[in-house]
């Protein structure tokens, strides 16, 4: 069935971004009441910039409220010009086990070793708590019902196998290592889940520029798997119909330019059926993140 994008579409979507509604919310709004996704986000996304384009010809001096479709950022990415099925990340070889380009995902093989996925969760183990998210509206964290695992972060480098990964992860990202946040790891147990999210902070919350002003955006982020749920506890790209089973070793990268829907990095932990998961997650950052 093919959908037509008519100005009235466009004139209501003028109206919700111009009420204060986010992109996310207007897009969560056109699937929902029928809209195929990929021709939602090609609507908004055409109509917002030519809204911005047309508002910033007439009002140059005037900040734009709804200014999320913008410019696009430099991101780390691994160099795979040569479709090497292996990829030199210093001390270690990893798999190239799939690609994709839009969102850009690459799914890892033996980027860590099992001896590096069991002294992190031993490290961490002691230090869980109930997980937190940033929260855009403060600046603050908050308790989210949507994220029902433990976590714990750890500061980089701050053990010998947390440094050795994390140079690994600079060199095969070809990003610098102190553009990255500490790791972050987390347990799930049975029906413990992540909903989908994106990991970008919104541009459109009060307490976003507070979180930027150390480090500025993530812009890449990736999500290492420690062990492996006998069932559930993928990883899934809800846009894109994709899911990365999690496989002790293995790790899942995905980037994002800007932050907006329009990368299409919707993804969220899918709940674990059988056994635990343990991940470690490592966002990086358009600067150093000190
Ligand atoms: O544990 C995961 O699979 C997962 C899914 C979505 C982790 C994160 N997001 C994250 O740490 O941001
Ligand atoms: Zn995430």
């Amino acid at each position: 069935m093919s959908q037509t994008i008519t100005p009235e579409l466009r004139r209501w979507i003028i109206e919700q971004a111009t009420a204060g509604f986010t992109p996310e919310a207007v897009l969560a709004s056109m699937v929902s009441s029928g809209w195929q996704e990929s021709v939602a986000l090609l609507a908004l996304e055409t109509t917002l910039r030519e809204h911005l384009r047309t508002q910033a010809a007439a009002k140059p001096a005037e900040p734009v409220a709804t200014a999320s479709a913008g410019d696009t950022v430099p991101v780390p990415d691994l160099d795979l010009s040569q479709s090497p099925r292996q990829i030199d990340a210093g001390d270690r070889m990893v798999d190239v086990i799939a690609t994709l380009n839009h969102p850009r995902v690459v799914v890892l093989g033996n980027l860590l070793s099992a001896e590096e996925c069991d002294a992190l969760i031993e490290a961490a183990r002691p230090h869980l708590a109930r997980s937190l998210t940033v929260e855009t509206k403060t600046g603050g964290e908050e308790l989210n019902p949507d994220r029902t695992s433990s976590g714990m972060f750890f500061t980089r480098g701050q053990t010998p196998e947390v440094a050795r990964v994390e140079a690994r992860i600079a060199r095969l990202l070809n990003w610098p290592l102190e553009n990255g946040e500490g790791f972050q790891v987390l347990n799930y147990k049975p029906g413990a889940e992540y909903k989908p999210h994106y990991d970008y902070f919104d541009p459109n919350e009060p307490g976003t520029p507070t979180i930027l002003r150390r480090g500025g955006q993530r812009v890449a982020t990736l999500v290492m798997y420690l062990n492996e749920p006998t069932r559930g506890g993928g990883t899934t790209f809800p846009d894109v119909g994709f899911e990365v089973a999690p496989v002790r070793g293995n790790a899942v990268f995905f980037s994002y330019d800007r932050a907006h829907p329009a990368t299409r990095t919707l993804h969220g932990g899918a709940p674990v059926i059988e056994g635990e998961k343990w991940v470690a997650t490592k966002w990086l950052r358009e600067r150093e993140f000190n």
